[in-house]
């Protein structure tokens, strides 16, 4: 099967997700046609089955906002025309689906049908697609695709509860190659960055508001004045200078590293000791599994698809929403002992398993069948 699909290309979930599930597919044998403004960072090379076409958006002066969507959706029809795709499937609604809901009628001007699936991943429905500007189109082109997908029952919810929706939606959570990790394959080279026995805390995220960074800094200052801990800030965004504008007025600076965005997120994880993920919003909590796969429990926020993917007291705690003293009593918990430590970070790898991509992506797989059944005459 030939399958278009549409993603950011960015280090984010939705485009993480998307390119993982594409390479997956490639193994399988499908031709995967990738279509986003730059090669999806996650893909190194590109092999037989797997192609990437750029979109490519020349700067007008006339334009305060260069039109995107219609590159978008003229770059869709050219590569469904050329290559006989089967399939579009597009990641994050926001501008994707209404831009691949063009490229369909635009196909079917010229008597071609092409079957549409849309995956919603958080933020395109929650933050920015509900918002009144956006909320009719984006309504629209949800209605307007063959299938609907979420990656968490939390997110189905939000996304019935915000908008009008009339096409069912079904449940593919985030996923996770379990096998890859079953083996510790990278040399966890810890004392690089925590010498002895100093534990490692650990907090992955775009820095966006939502990701509540500062409860990040606050619940580790409570835990470092118990134990002996060291706490890595991984990626960048809006509220960075923020987060270490705070180390400094709270003397963290040595306790405290700023990564940026990082190409080794698996070596980090190797030896990372514990996950903090305080966020506001959540609608799976990708990086919460990453972290689980490489047996390192997660104390994070009790709030949208996070439940559902961390067993509370188990592979982790969920805890209220910017309670920085329940959160680092949970990580103190964790880490004091260290036959508990070792038990929760057994039971974190034992709860990723639920994800493994094998048994997600046959979800997948099961609805480009069921999309395709009717177009196929
Ligand atoms: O918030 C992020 O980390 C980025 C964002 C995105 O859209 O790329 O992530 C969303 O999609 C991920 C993949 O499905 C989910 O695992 C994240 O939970 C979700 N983020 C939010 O809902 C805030």
């Amino acid at each position: 099967m030939k399958i278009v699909i549409v993603c950011y290309p960015t280090f984010g979930g939705s485009g993480v997700v998307a390119t993982e599930l594409g390479l997956y597919l490639v193994k399988k044998g499908y031709e995967i046609h990738f279509i986003t403004y730059k090669q999806p960072v996650r893909i190194q090379n590109l092999t037989k089955g797997l192609h990437f076409h750029e979109v490519h958006v020349p700067t007008y002066d006339l334009f305060k906002y260069q039109p995107y969507e219609l590159a978008l959706s003229s770059k869709i029809v050219d590569v469904v025309k050329k290559y006989k795709i089967d399939m579009l499937h597009v990641h994050y609604a926001i501008p994707h689906a209404y831009a691949a809901y063009m490229g369909k009628k635009m196909l079917e001007d010229e008597g071609i049908q092409i079957p549409m699936i849309t995956t919603l991943h958080g933020t395109d429905i929650t933050l920015v697609g509900s918002h009144p500007f956006y909320k009719k189109a984006v309504q629209f082109s949800i209605n307007h695709s063959e299938y609907v997908t979420a990656v968490s029952q939390s997110l189905k919810d939000d996304t019935e509860r915000l908008f009008d929706i009339t096409t069912e939606i079904k449940v593919i959570p985030n996923f996770i190659d379990v096998e890859k990790f079953k083996f510790k394959t990278v040399p966890c080279e810890k004392g690089q960055i925590a010498p002895g026995d100093q534990l490692v805390i650990t907090h992955i995220s775009n820095f966006r508001p939502l990701k509540r960074v500062i409860d990040v800094l606050k619940t580790f200052k409570i835990v470092n004045e118990q134990l002996n801990v060291k706490l890595l800030m991984v990626g960048d965004g809006p509220e960075k200078e923020r987060a270490m504008r705070y180390c400094k007025s709270h003397n963290m600076e040595d306790a405290v590293l700023f990564l940026g965005k990082s190409n080794q997120i698996d070596e980090i994880l190797c030896f990372s000791d514990l996950f903090l993920l305080p966020s506001e919003q959540e609608s799976f909590g990708l990086a919460a599994l990453e972290a689980m796969v490489h047996r390192v429990p997660v104390v994070c926020s009790d709030v949208g698809g996070l439940p559902e993917v961390i067993k509370n007291g188990f592979s982790g705690f969920l805890c209220p929403l910017g309670d920085v003293n329940v959160m680092a009593e949970k990580a103190i918990y964790i880490l004091e002992d260290s036959e508990r430590h070792k038990l929760f970070k057994h039971q974190a790898y034992e709860s990723s398993k639920k994800f493994d991509i094998e048994k997600v992506i046959s979800h997948y797989e099961y609805l480009y069948r069921e999309a395709k059944k009717p177009y196929s005459g």
